[in-house]
């Protein structure tokens, strides 16, 4: 079958949530991807940056097959001897106390939602059912009804209440607004180190380090979603080092299984996830052997193969490089390691017609709120096929 068949079919019998760009991705190697036609294109969205390893990294697809073999699931009513491996490792790499395996990145934000409101019951003395948690306009946290309560997105939470009490939005960036939002009810403050969906928007130099000190002096909990910005897409293994914070409790997913599987995880002190007692929290597939084995090799192959230093020495090239191509469609170019956004002018006509020139070109990337081209290669990506990419992308940003 060629790709207009595969479309057909998909789109008669899937749910139409998604608008993707027509190509038909059969099989992938490293930031290469092949559709049914045979075209070969770079992948420049990492599927959201899951693929920080590259497709298929041979190392993770080796541990999966030899894991799967063995055994699979064993619900957590057992032990299996691959979970506190992952547990030891993930805390040793972070310096974190403690971790709680889930499956999806919105299940851990879930998770920690919940540590959140019971670590402030049980640990800080807040009223029963008055905690409150404060958010960020322009967040991507997740798509659960009591995420999306809190998406300022109408395209996100629009049908779909009613919604969950105890959240408080706030401007992003602004250090003030957090400090007058805090009451003594407030548990935490949730926020992205750098929003992605909002169009790779990083906040001004210095508002996480004054969240943090906010956060700190009230007893407030800082929650940071890492699970697009975090695992080497910065250029640093947490996007809120480069402001040198370190958050109470971190929410991870996405690359921390190289993509081959749903493996996500939070990051905490004992004191916040200690809140949590047999059958207080769980999941069926939440730490099985399999994802914890992918897990602990994902990891391996991000430190051992230089990824994290990679984004950074590659991520501030390709910045340098997009931001000298004097293009009149192009506002600006932002971006922190191999995690960039192209914010168009307005009158550039969105961004998607020049995601639809670069898939033509062989480069697939995507475009997000309309105006700003995401560009998010995976990390294992060489100067090589940078320079490669850049060049078909000068040649798009520089067409009518
Ligand atoms: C979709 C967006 C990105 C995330 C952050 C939690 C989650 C995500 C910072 C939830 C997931 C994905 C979800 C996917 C598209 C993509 C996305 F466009 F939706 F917003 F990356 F920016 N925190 N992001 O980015 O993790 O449950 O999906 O594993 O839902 O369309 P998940």
């Amino acid at each position: 079958m060629n790709t207009q068949e595969y479309i057909a079919i998909e789109d008669q019998y899937n749910a139409h949530n998604y608008h993707p760009l027509d190509v038909v991705i059969s099989h992938a190697e490293g930031v290469w991807v092949y559709d049914v036609d045979g075209k070969k294109y770079m992948d420049f969205l990492s599927a959201y940056s899951a693929m920080n390893q590259g497709h298929c990294h041979p190392r993770i697809l080796k541990v999966l097959q030899n894991q799967a073999q063995k055994v699979t699931l064993t619900s957590r009513a057992f032990r299996n001897d691959q979970l506190p491996l992952l547990a030891r490792e993930l805390c040793e790499l972070t310096g974190y106390e403690m971790m709680l395996p889930m499956n999806s990145g919105t299940e851990a934000i879930e998770t920690a939602l919940k540590a959140a409101r019971k670590w402030g019951y049980t640990v800080k003395g807040v009223e029963k059912d008055s905690a409150e948690i404060v958010t960020c306009a322009g967040n991507f946290h997740g798509r659960s009804i009591t995420i999306v309560t809190f998406s300022t997105e109408e395209n996100y939470r629009g049908g779909y209440g009613p919604f969950t009490p105890g959240f408080v939005t706030i401007p992003y960036g602004d250090a003030d607004a957090l400090e007058a939002a805090i009451n003594e009810n407030t548990v935490a403050f949730l926020v992205e180190p750098t929003q992605g969906e909002s169009g790779v928007v990083i906040p001004p130099q210095g508002y996480l380090k004054k969240a943090r000190e906010i956060c700190t002096r009230h007893n407030v909990l800082f929650m940071a979603d890492e699970i697009q910005t975090g695992l080497g897409r910065t250029g640093k293994l947490f996007a809120c080092a480069h402001e040198g914070v370190r958050p109470d409790v971190v929410a991870i997913g996405k690359a921390l299984s190289g993509g081959f599987y749903p493996v996500s995880a939070v990051l905490a002190a004992r004191e916040v996830l200690g809140v949590f007692n047999p059958g207080s929290h769980g999941s069926t597939f939440g730490g099985n052997p399999l994802a914890c084995a992918v897990a602990r090799e994902a990891l391996k192959v991000l430190v051992e193969e230089g990824m994290i230093e990679n984004s950074a020495r590659l991520g501030d090239y390709f910045l340098g490089r997009l931001q000298r191509i004097e293009s009149d469609h192009v506002e600006l170019v932002r971006g922190k390691g191999l995690f960039i956004g192209v914010v168009l002018k307005r009158k550039a006509g969105g961004a998607r017609r020049f995601c639809e020139a670069l898939q033509e070109k062989g480069l697939l990337c995507k475009e997000t709120h309309e105006h700003v081209i995401r560009f998010a290669p995976p990390l294992v990506i060489t100067k090589e096929e940078l320079d490669w990419a850049l060049e078909r992308i000068e040649e798009v940003l520089m067409m009518d």
